[in-house]
């Protein structure tokens, strides 16, 4: 069923406890934790707890979910304290996603080019 944690997918195993992860914020519907391959001093990924593959199925069957992704990347940045930041949302691996339980990578504390390579 739509949402429901998928016993191969490594970010419900962080959802779940049993992968162990740097937890930096945690609310009813959503986890963030820091990247482990940090592409700038401050990566941290929002995810949702239910499990959709990427931005647009998540919008699509839960938009208020969605909603909750996007204001916790500003509660996530706020709590960096990030004057600048940028939410990056891959979807596909052409366009570099690799964990395919949606994710918001939340990234600051250096310049960020435009565009993105
Ligand atoms: P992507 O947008 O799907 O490429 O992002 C996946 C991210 O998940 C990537 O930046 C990894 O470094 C990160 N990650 C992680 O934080 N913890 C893990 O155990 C694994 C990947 I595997």
């Amino acid at each position: 069923m739509a949402g429901e944690p998928q016993a191969d997918c490594l970010f419900c195993k962080i959802v779940a406890g049993e992968v162990p992860a740097t937890v930096v914020r945690r609310t009813e519907t959503t986890v963030a934790f820091r990247d482990i391959n940090p592409q700038a001093p401050t990566h941290v990924l929002v995810i949702p707890k239910a499990h959709y593959p990427n931005a647009a199925s998540l919008a699509a069957a839960e938009p208020l979910l969605a909603a909750d992704l996007l204001r916790e990347a500003g509660e996530v940045a706020a709590q960096e304290k990030a004057e600048a930041y940028r939410i990056v949302l891959n979807t596909g691996s052409g366009a570099g996603q690799t964990v395919f339980h949606v994710h918001a990578h939340i990234l600051a504390g250096r310049g960020l080019e435009w565009p993105p390579g």
